[in-house]
């Protein structure tokens, strides 16, 4: 997608490194190439959310611009998105979840910790307020990534190859989990069986027997077709997500005073029209695949007696990061 303040075309270069900036000889004037990557096809809310943000930047920027996005996975999944926002190569600008950055900065998985949003209102209400901030200034000084704003808004459930539905089906069941520690802590407190493994290895993973599900919302197990081997969904309801929309902090400090202002005005647009799509999004998904018969839906029951079980674990992470009165903050809100 390019946006054009000139009549000059835009180089695009096929190299590795990020934000190419080339200046045109007879202008003078840098043209910018920002790139974008995405799980996922266009269908989903992230890249909607990833597309939008560009207009935006196109729109308010008054040079040259000019963006290319990678979808469906083709560079990987965020652990390898991570690395290179990281070291500021191939990409500049992604959706992650939290906990696939944890490698590079240990508290931020705090944000996206199942059962710590009691309903939408109050995930709204500390998205919307900027008490995360900490974490995001941990996230820049550690990983050298800068949360341009807040996408997400998808309920996490069970989805599995058999139907779970109470806490002696749960007992043991093998399940995937993302890679933050605070993760496996979790669901090994509510008596699962969690392993970390590659988001992009979960469909083989679950087809082979080697695990039995994994947890994960609406729009990405419709996307990725996850319901052809984990057609089971259990109403865990254990997170609403929190998605950052992020920016390689070298490409940032490369670009112009003024793109910079608008990028960042951009992030936190986009990420609100993206909040509000997938959680509007969300229940019509489950509907969708429900009426596909692609799916089945199941309640937990005693689904309140897992938060006994899970808050002394989010108060040791918490405690452990020096963040106790952060987490309180969180569940003040
Ligand atoms: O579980 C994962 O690793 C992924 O699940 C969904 O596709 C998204 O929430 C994505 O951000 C990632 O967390």
């Amino acid at each position: 997608m390019t946006f054009m303040k000139s009549t000059f075309t835009l180089t695009k270069a096929a190299t590795f490194a990020a934000a190419i900036t080339t200046v045109t000889a007879t202008t003078g004037a840098a043209e910018v190439t920002l790139r974008g990557a995405s799980l996922f096809d266009e269908n989903h809310a992230y890249t909607k959310t990833l597309r939008e943000f560009e207009r935006l930047v196109g729109e308010a920027y008054d040079g040259d611009i000019s963006f290319e996005m990678h979808l469906n996975g083709e560079l990987g999944d965020e652990s390898d998105f991570v690395t290179f926002l990281q070291q500021g190569v191939a990409i500049d600008y992604a959706i992650m979840a939290p906990s696939n950055m944890a490698v590079f900065a240990p508290a931020i998985p705090l944000m996206d910790m199942p059962f710590l949003f009691r309903d939408l209102d109050h995930w709204n209400t500390v998205l919307s307020s900027d008490v995360l901030k900490p974490l995001e200034d941990e996230l820049y000084a550690k990983a050298d990534i800068k949360v341009i704003g807040y996408a997400g808004g998808g309920t996490r459930n069970l989805a599995s190859a058999n139907a779970i539905s109470n806490m002696d089906e749960l007992t043991g069941h093998k399940m995937r989990v993302m890679g933050a520690p605070i993760q496996a802590s979790i669901f090994s407190a509510i008596n699962a069986a969690p392993s970390a493994i590659a988001y992009n290895e979960v469909y083989n993973a679950i087809q082979t027997g080697v695990i039995a599900g994994f947890e994960n919302e609406a729009a990405s197990i419709q996307n990725l077709k996850f319901y052809e081997v984990a057609p089971n969904i259990t109403l865990t309801k254990h997170a609403i997500t929190v998605r950052p929309v992020v920016m390689s902090g070298k490409t940032f400090r490369g670009l112009p005073e003024d793109l910079q202002a608008v990028i960042v005005e951009a992030g936190s647009t986009a990420g609100a029209f993206g909040r509000e799509l997938e959680s509007r999004e969300d229940g019509e998904k489950l509907q969708q695949m429900l009426d596909a018969k692609q799916i089945t839906v199941t309640e937990f029951e005693g689904r309140e007696n897992l938060l006994d079980l899970v808050v002394p674990v989010q108060n040791d992470f918490a405690a452990g990061l020096g963040a106790t009165e952060l987490l309180e903050a969180i569940r003040a809100k």
